[in-house]
């Protein structure tokens, strides 16, 4: 018998990227400084893997000033998308892509993030933008908050810990989907809405030093909950026919052994990770996660009305990134804290990129067809890549057959999942340019099909290369999945 074909013919092929690693031009078109601007770079043999990159208060506000002693900001200069966009976008549309997924920089469109009317030149800016993707048949996907939140509201608010903060990014969405409503129709509230407990700073909260500041996170993502919803509500009026889609960085955990006990601690690890998901779709607080906030002294601060707006208002699609898997242990001597993912145990079936990430393809179809299991919505699958060292040869080509062998082995699996009868919309592979990683602020790990010539201190032509990996992926788009 014939193999039937996997995907659907109007399957969302294409990248992904956010504004603060590609744009640069920090401070161009009155745009506002944000956290990814005061992230300043450190050399890999002086960094701890996992060690957050979070600056101390007196830290950004004598960077705001201009008076500390670190220059190299490597989100402030990206690879310079906003000059060359057009370049980059012809360069997915010779790929083939259907999709292209970046976000909006809140700060370009309300620099200081509570002012009541936003900036026309950064509105104009995505016009100019969308209209090149349009150009080339590709459907934008937008993410409104990517580690970008305006430096003005987390000095002055801590961000998201502060309750209006709801309101400034229900007034900064609702500008975007006002503006933007006959270009975009697919959206995404939070990238990696998780991390708002694993790593609150890149979402622009302060917890360094504070007491208690699992509370601070959780009353932050119930702030964020809240204006999630409102902000689905708020698309649905605008732009009836759009979508609006949560996004979270799922990280199975596999227990180590079959001891009943280690399984379930992966269960409740599993279950940690889905519970930020969970209360968008489900649109309510799952009932595991009652225990942990009464262990963990976390009382969230609620307003009448607040649950019901967020079980009226739910998401329409899921989307995740999916990089790696972890393994897990009930030994309480090498037992991890909840949220503190991974960096687990080692993982002996599976191999580890340079920077320690485990490289697991069949997760993902686990993945998917656990997502599917659990919420019945349509899925994308909006990050997924392979961070390595790229040669540029003499002759200009960089054959980096590493990665064609991570995304042909992790679409093997996606098409598998597909295959299984899960539902799932669209893949968008991370940075199908290389572009400043967002843990480490690196060049040098490049995750792209088409390499840019720069260094981790900025020094470099920016010139775009096609890379082996771009002629691969886009003949896997030409087959629509069939030919890896
Ligand atoms: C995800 C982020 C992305 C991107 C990716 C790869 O967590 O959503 O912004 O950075 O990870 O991570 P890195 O760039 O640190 O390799």
């Amino acid at each position: 018998m014939k193999n039937k074909k996997a995907f659907p013919e109007n399957f969302l092929w294409g990248g992904a990227t956010a504004a603060n690693q590609v744009e640069g031009a920090y401070d161009v078109g009155g745009k506002g400084l944000t956290v990814a601007d005061v992230i300043h770079f450190v050399p890999k043999d002086e960094r701890v893997e996992g060690e957050s990159v979070e600056p101390s208060r007196e830290e950004m506000e004598a960077i705001a000033k201009g008076t500390s002693e670190y220059t190299n900001f490597p989100k402030r200069r990206g690879i310079d998308q906003y000059h060359r966009y057009k370049e980059d976008i012809a360069l997915f549309a010779e790929m083939g892509f259907k999709v292209y997924r970046t976000s909006i920089a809140w700060a370009r469109i309300f620099p200081n993030g509570d002012e009541l009317e936003p900036n026309e030149e950064g509105l104009a800016y995505y016009d100019r933008l969308f209209d090149e993707c349009k150009k080339y048949g590709i459907e934008p996907l937008i993410t409104l908050s990517h580690c970008e939140v305006p430096l003005n509201l987390v000095l002055k608010y801590n961000g998201w810990a502060d309750r209006r903060t709801i309101h400034f990014f229900l007034r900064y969405a609702t500008a975007c989907f006002t503006r933007y409503k006959n270009k975009v129709k697919y959206w995404l509230n939070f990238n990696e809405i998780n991390m708002v407990a694993e790593e609150p700073f890149i979402d622009g909260i302060i917890t360094k030093g504070l007491p208690n500041p699992k509370q601070i996170s959780f009353q932050a993502f119930h702030h964020q909950a809240v204006a999630g919803a409102l902000t689905t509500k708020r698309l649905h009026e605008i732009i009836p026919d759009a979508k609006m889609g949560l996004m979270l960085a799922r990280v199975l955990a596999y227990p180590e052994t079959c001891n009943p006990s280690d399984i379930r601690v992966a269960q409740e690890v599993n279950e940690f990770n889905y519970f930020f998901a969970d209360v968008q779709v489900f649109g309510k607080y799952p009932a595991f996660i009652k225990r942990y906030f009464a262990e963990n002294d976390i009382h969230i601060e609620k307003q009448t009305g607040d649950d019901e707006i967020i079980a009226a208002h739910t998401v329409d699609f899921v989307s995740f990134s999916y990089y790696d898997s972890t393994v897990v242990t009930s030994d309480p001597a090498r037992r991890l804290p909840l949220g503190h993912f991974r960096f687990g145990i080692k993982n002996p079936y599976t191999a580890e990129s340079d920077w320690g990430w485990d490289i697991d393809p069949v997760g993902l179809r686990i993945a998917l067809n656990d997502f599917w299991n659990r919420y019945h919505l349509p899925l994308f699958v909006v990050e997924n890549g392979f961070g390595a060292v790229d040669k540029v040869e003499s002759d200009g080509t960089i054959h980096d057959d590493y990665r064609i062998d991570y995304f042909r082995k992790h679409i093997e699996q996606l098409r598998e999942a597909i295959k299984d009868g899960v539902n799932v919309i669209g893949y968008t592979a991370w940075g199908p340019i290389d572009i400043i990683s967002g843990g480490t602020s690196e060049m040098s790990k490049r995750y792209g099909f088409i390499y840019v010539d720069q260094d981790d201190y900025g020094n470099g032509t920016l010139a775009r290369l096609r890379k082996d990996s771009f002629w691969w992926y886009k003949g896997v788009i030409e087959s629509n999945g069939e030919k890896l």
